[in-house]
């Protein structure tokens, strides 16, 4: 199935006339604690492996759309427009393509997101899942999340994860149409989920050098240790879910870490090999290993990117807050 016939399957039955004027809503970015990294299916956004993220609750994107009589879509990120020959402007007109019922559509999206845009932060997660919703709005389709979910990944994998505010799973599904493929919340002790901080230290705003999407396509394609990251991912999975059923967050964070090396590992011996490593990124691995020597219960995990996100319980505020104070902190 391709994805237009996924969405039509959707739809089928819903109304393809807009019932308001203008919808906006919001969808949090999500960090994986198990990373999403590779796909079976690329049109269709259908990973290899299932993951585990957690929303950061107050960062992501609010986008406002509606339907315009210019002929031709606008976008504005951040106040603004996105240039009509860019990769981001063809993937967005891609994407609203879904839902051009009638020839004479055309849309107009502001979106503005909290967060540094293609800075390793998922600014495409929380965009996706914030358009969708806004689609839904629009239309007044009234989905399920489920289907919100699926919708959401089509426009960009990990988009199906920031419609939850706490620990999300995406189920990897088996269907070869894409629609046993989404995510779900996961549930948690409410108090425990709370406690649980992200500090991000964000050394590069810049666009990363290579899109995730292309390095995770090397990285099917090529790393030989990639054979291994499926078994990898179930593992790391089943006991990060026992660890946060015993609400015992030093083996959450550890099994997130080390998740994270393992993800970066197989894009070391990929062709081209990738690394989005910089000096600083290796400074401060070092830097929360020798403060977790000392006793300091913190780790860290990182995406496709530079920038590190530090793990860490609320409990231990003060003494992140004093070890790096350049980090913007993320509370509950
Ligand atoms: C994740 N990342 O689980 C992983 C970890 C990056 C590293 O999901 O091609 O932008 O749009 O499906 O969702 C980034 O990948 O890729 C990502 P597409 P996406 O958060």
């Amino acid at each position: 199935m391709n994805a237009h016939k996924l969405v039509q399957k959707i739809l089928s039955g819903k109304s393809t006339q807009a019932s308001r004027s203008l919808a906006t809503c919001f969808a949090p970015t999500n960090i994986a604690l198990i990373k999403y990294w590779g796909k079976r299916h690329s049109a269709l956004n259908l990973p290899m492996t299932n993951s585990l993220s957690i929303a950061l609750p107050n960062k992501g994107s609010r986008s406002t759309l509606s339907i315009n009589h210019l002929g031709k879509d606008c976008y504005f990120l951040n106040g603004q427009e996105v240039e009509e020959n860019t990769e981001f402007y063809r993937r967005l007109h891609d994407f609203c393509d879904f839902f051009r019922f009638k020839e004479n559509y055309s849309f107009t999206i502001h979106t503005i997101n909290n967060i540094p845009t293609a800075a390793g932060l998922a600014s495409s997660a929380s965009g996706f899942a914030a358009l969708v919703l806004a689609f839904d709005q629009l239309f007044d389709w009234q989905l399920d999340k489920s289907n919100l979910s699926i919708l959401a990944r089509l426009g960009s994998g990990s988009a199906c994860r920031s419609l939850w505010n706490g620990i999300v799973e995406w189920e990897k599904g088996n269907r070869d149409d894409g629609l046993d493929s989404f995510a779900f919340p996961y549930a948690l002790d409410q108090d425990f989920l709370d406690s649980l901080c992200v500090g991000l230290l964000i050394f590069d705003k810049e666009k990363k050098i290579i899109s995730s999407r292309q390095a995770m396509l090397n990285t099917v394609n090529t790393s030989v240790s990639y054979k291994q990251w499926p078994q990898q991912v179930e593992q790391d999975l089943s006991a990060i879910k026992i660890a946060l059923e015993k609400q015992d967050f030093n083996t959450v964070g550890l099994i997130a870490e080390r998740n994270a090396l393992a993800m970066h590992a197989t894009m070391a011996d990929s062709h081209p090999s990738t690394n989005y490593c910089i000096e600083k990124t290796y400074a401060y691995r070092e830097k929360i290993w020798a403060l977790r020597k000392k006793g300091l219960a913190i780790y860290f995990t990182q995406d496709a990117g530079p920038n590190l996100k530090i793990l860490f319980m609320r409990s231990l505020l003060k003494e992140v807050q004093e070890a790096f104070p350049e980090s913007e902190i993320i509370l509950r």
